[in-house]
């Protein structure tokens, strides 16, 4: 009698602990599926904010997908065939897992900014520092995202200066000017990565995944060295902007960090400005600098980029906005993002669009926080992402779990 009551206790306490695993297990399971846009400095706009990001279901994860882009996306088609293949388990899960994916809203408005940055924004436009004087249209229609591409790759010029483009054409310049194109000097490119450097990629792990391709490019300042888990250790290309170059210029000049790989240089000019007269008041006096480091590194690649791309990509932007953005260039992540489509057969941008590890950390690299580094203050950095959203050949997935965004190159954008 006695063995059986104890028996019975042993049961139900073994009965109890079961019951308590399972609970466990069940919230563990969701909480690794359901990673919410909570940001560090949170506060109501940001609920408004993300209240607005897509909330996508599964079947409109599929559809959006393959709507844009004429066939079903190969990873969807992956958990399409685990359906038939009867693997139900897996299936739950990944249904559950795309119910509470939040991506970028390719429609995202300036209604989404906090006010600091709405009211920046106006401040920006009345400001109109580089005598901004679009007149083109508003696409009210929306393109297709295969138009985009062709717009992009038909309108925007991406070169760098060369020692035919007058006033760089005299004896002096030709000293400093690489002698190779940039073309000629990274060959032919297939798969490429561009990084950005949101502090979203802190424990991303993405370091060996941006490493596999074939060349990587990274912006100003930011590091590898400590960081090679999540950003890789490979550099091909840095697109620095001319900020950078001359109020740091000491630490341009000194840093190891911009010895490696090929350096390309950028400045804003006025809007759609001849060469010469961004020669003559370019924003940032950085010529002297650029010279500097040629003479001190004469074997690394080093070019300034042509700044009528600039304002090409810029009247595209406006053009497929539906509100008037920042009169200011982009920033250098959707430039950089238009060099490597011009190089490469395909891109891979990372936390561009922001993954479930949003934050307001600006860089990996730093723990400054500003959410104007991922929402844009000076830059139309807001509309440069709808626009990189539209063009996305990839999953929403791969931007939810990677902040991974796939982009064709130019060579493979049949208009
Ligand atoms: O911050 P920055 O950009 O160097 O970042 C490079 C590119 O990564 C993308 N990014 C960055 C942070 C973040 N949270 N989300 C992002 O999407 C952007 O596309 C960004 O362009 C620039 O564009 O050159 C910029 O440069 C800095 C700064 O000049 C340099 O880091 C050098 O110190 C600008 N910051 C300031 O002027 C204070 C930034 O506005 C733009």
């Amino acid at each position: 009698m006695v063995h059986i009551n104890v028996l019975k206790k042993v049961m139900c306490g073994l009965v109890v602990i079961l019951i308590a695993l399972t609970v466990c297990l069940w919230k563990e399971t969701r909480r690794s599926y359901y990673v919410p846009f909570k940001t560090e400095n949170d506060d109501s706009q940001i609920h408004r904010t993300s209240e607005k990001w897509n909330l996508l279901k599964s079947q409109d994860l599929v559809h959006e997908a393959a709507g844009g882009m004429g066939q079903m996306p190969k990873t969807l088609l992956s958990n399409e065939n685990k359906v038939k293949g009867g693997i139900s388990g897996m299936v739950e899960k990944s249904k559950k897992a795309s119910d509470y994916m939040k991506v970028w809203d390719k429609d995202s408005s300036s209604q989404n900014l906090i006010p600091r940055l709405q009211k920046v924004r106006k401040n920006y436009l009345s400001m109109n520092k580089y005598n901004v004087t679009y007149s083109g249209k508003r696409n009210t229609v929306k393109l297709s995202p295969e138009q985009l591409l062709c717009q992009l790759r038909d309108r925007v010029n991406v070169s760098m200066i060369h020692g035919l483009d007058s006033p760089f054409n005299t004896s002096e310049w030709l000293r400093y000017l690489p002698e190779k194109s940039l073309n000629e000097t990274v060959g032919r490119l297939g798969r490429c990565a561009v990084v950005s450097s949101a502090g979203s990629l802190k424990s991303s792990r993405l370091g060996p995944e941006i490493d596999s391709h074939d060349a990587v490019l990274r912006f100003n300042g930011a590091p590898v060295k400590g960081f090679q888990e999540d950003v890789g250790q490979k550099t091909t290309i840095r697109l620095v902007n001319s900020q950078l170059v001359t109020v740091e210029q000491q630490q341009f000049l000194r840093d190891a960090l911009y010895n490696t790989g090929i350096l390309i240089i950028w400045d804003p000019a006025p809007y759609h400005a001849e060469i010469h007269e961004w020669y003559r008041k370019p924003d940032y006096k950085f010529f002297e600098a650029y010279k500097l480091y040629r003479v001190r590194h004469p074997e690394q690649p080093f070019y300034i980029l042509n700044p009528k791309m600039q304002w090409q990509l810029w009247d595209i932007i406006q053009e497929n906005s539906l509100e008037h953005i920042q009169p200011n260039p982009p920033s250098s992540g959707t430039l950089g993002i238009l060099i490597m489509m011009t190089l490469c057969d395909e891109v891979d941008v990372y936390e561009f669009l922001p993954s479930k590890r949003q934050t307001d950390i600006c860089h990996y690299y730093q723990k400054f926080h500003d959410r104007a580094c991922t929402m844009g203050a000076y830059h139309p950095l807001l509309f440069e992402k709808n626009l990189v959203k539209r063009i996305n050949r990839g999953t929403d997935e791969d931007i939810y779990t990677h902040g991974k965004v796939t982009l064709p190159g130019f060579r493979n954008v049949h208009c």
